[in-house]
Parts: C-alpha cells; structure tokens; sequence
C-alpha cells in the first residue's frame, strides 16, 4: 500500500474516533504524518473514557458496591433531648418517608414518635426523650406500606456528649492510620488501625533505626478487639514502608486487608531493610488470616533505598464495575505500578506500568 494511500486510511479512521468523540477533524489537526501516532494514542485514551468496551475487564458484571445500613444515630442533645439521624440509601425509591421509633429501657415495646412519615429530611429530634438509656429505630416508608425497622441505636439522653464516638483500643498505645470499613458485613463501618503513631523516613538526612514493629489492628463497629497483624522487621516504622488499604476487594460484602508484608528479620547492621522478600498480602478483614498473597514490585532497577522505600496502594474501579488494588513503588525517578483484581481467593495482574 502507498504511504499516501495509508495516509487516508488513517485520516478516515481518525475522522471517525473525532466523530464518536463529538468533534470535528482537520487537515491541520491530523494531517501530519510525524504526529499521527500521538494523536491517535490520545484519541484511543479519550473514546476508551466513553466507549463500551473498557480497556479492563474485571470479574464484576455489575459494578460492586457497599451494602451499608440505614446508620441510624441517636445523640444526647441537651434539655433531655435527643437528636436522631440515619441514611438516605441509594436503593430508597423517590418519595419515600420515614417513621422513628423508641423503646426505653424496660418496655417491650417500641413507640411510634412521628405522626407522618418524614419526607424532607433524614434526621429527627426527640423533645421528650425519657431520663434512661433508650433504643432508636426508623422504619422507611415506601407508597404508605412500612418497612421493616432498622437496627436500633442506643443512647444515653442524660450523657454529655462531645461531639464524637470513642472506643477504646486495646493496651495503652497511640496509632497512626485508621481505615473504616464493613470487615463482618453487617452494614456498618469496622475500623483497622495500624499502631503506634511512629515514622521513619527513607531520606538518608531523615532517617532512623525503627524502634520497634508496626501492628495491625481489627475493631468492629461497637469496638470489639478482632484480631492483631504484627508486620515484623521485615517492614520498617514508617509510613512509605506500609502502605495498606481496607475495601471489599471481591464484592462478598466483607472487607479484605491488603497491605505490604515482609518476612523474618531481614535488617543489616544499620537497621535498613535492603533484601528479603516482599509481598503484596490480602488479610481476611474478620480474622486477620492471609487469604492471598503475590510478590510486591521488586526492588530491581532503582538507584537507592530513599527511592525504593517509597511504596503505595490506592483502590480504584477500572473498568467501572470491579474494585481493583494499585500497588506502586518507587518515587523521584522509576516508578512501578500494578493493578490486580481480588477474586475466588486469588490475585490476578491485570496490567502494570513501569516507567522512569
Ligand atoms: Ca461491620
Ligand atoms: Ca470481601
């Protein structure tokens, strides 16, 4: 085929990735043979954004998503009321209202509070809560038919209450990081923190022997100890060594626990952790159990341990419908990054991106 000949074929298919796109093409756009690979590169990235076939194709058919509850919360508000609020679910139907409820302390049963369903809000404040700990609860209310009641939130009207929640946290410890998410796929939120609140920086001006190991921790939502992940000395004390990221990977309703993981002791004399193994490790969000474990980006092909230390995970729907898990290290100059999906208990590559 003459060069010329292909000139126009391409030019026609251009035209047509424009026209999907919505826009109009010219010989001045495209006509330079120099170009022509850059601008069909960024016309594949632009009609890959909108057109129906992703680049990724995950193992979700539908897209996954969180099955929260109605999150109902009921605070002390002064005077002897209370303040109740709960969640506009994404499955509500429009139109929907809502009644709330309260059984005291003692009594079997529980009391309607509202005459008509609540439609402009999702909040609700009680004026004559009863001077005992007492159980809220709401009830949608979907074309004038009740729905079943949501769990209940307890309360104490006569507490002070300091505009927070607070569970405490097993010993006498600080943490760094907390992640919230439904580890037993209840509806509510669970917590994973990593303790204690200590860092080493890579930077050789920076940095300094770990003190000690980083732990992993499990609560669930009413600040139940679930379970403890120590990371050993295989992963520093600091933040650019342990990166980790809590999220319903496989869309069974319970959270996983991916995170950075070494193994034994693998420190020189200094305390660096230079060699070993390293991994990227899936934990069971309930029991703290490796579900899946897969080599992290190696260490190869970078100048120092300032830039090699530097490690981070992210969560991102890459085809729309899958939760996938990006992995990357390196910061400065190269930079690794791998995307892998979290199914039937294993870790699949979907593709990586290696550049410096
Ligand atoms: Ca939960
Ligand atoms: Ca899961």
């Amino acid at each position: 085929m003459k060069a010329t000949e292909q000139h126009r074929q391409r030019t026609t298919r251009l035209r047509h990735f424009a026209k999907r796109m919505g826009k109009t093409t010219s010989q001045s756009w495209c006509g330079a043979k120099s170009t022509f690979p850059l601008i069909v590169l960024m016309c594949s990235f632009a009609a890959g954004a909108g057109a129906a076939k992703p680049p990724v194709q995950g193992y979700a058919a539908q897209r996954v998503a969180e099955k929260i509850d109605r999150g109902v919360s009921a605070i002390p508000a002064g005077e002897g009321r209370v303040y109740v609020s709960w969640r506009l679910l994404n499955t509500d139907p429009k139109g929907v209202g809502f009644h709330v409820y309260r059984r005291a302390a003692g009594e079997g049963k529980a009391v309607r509070l509202t005459q008509e369903p609540i439609t402009k809000t999702t909040d609700f404040t009680d004026a004559k809560a009863p001077r005992a700990k007492c159980e809220y609860q709401v009830a949608a209310v979907v074309d004038g038919k009740e729905q079943p009641l949501s769990p209940p939130a307890s309360v104490d009207p006569t507490a002070a209450f300091p505009g927070y929640l607070s569970i405490k946290i097993e010993g006498n410890q600080t943490f760094q990081k907390l992640a919230i998410a439904d580890l037993d796929g209840d509806g509510r939120y669970d917590y994973v923190i990593k303790t204690p609140n200590a860092n080493v920086d890579p930077y050789e001006n920076y940095w300094k022997k770990s003190p000690g190991t980083y732990k992993v921790e499990a609560y669930n939502a009413d600040g139940k100890f679930l379970w403890r992940y120590d990371l050993g000395w295989s992963i520093e004390q600091g933040i650019w060594y342990s990166p980790y990221v809590v999220y319903d990977f496989d869309g069974d309703g319970k959270a996983e626990v991916a995170l950075k993981t070494g193994e034994g002791d693998p420190r020189d004399a200094d305390g660096r952790v230079q060699t070993g193994p390293e991994y990227l490790t899936v934990l069971d969000g309930l029991t703290g159990k490796v579900r899946a474990q897969i080599d992290w980006p190696s260490r190869e092909g970078f100048e120092r341990y300032n830039y090699y230390c530097r490690n981070q995970m992210a969560v991102a729907y890459l085809d729309g419908k899958t939760p996938a898990l990006l992995v990357q290290r390196g910061t400065y100059t190269l930079i690794k990054l791998y995307a892998y999906e979290f199914h039937n208990g294993k870790l699949r590559e979907l593709w990586r991106w290696v550049r410096s």
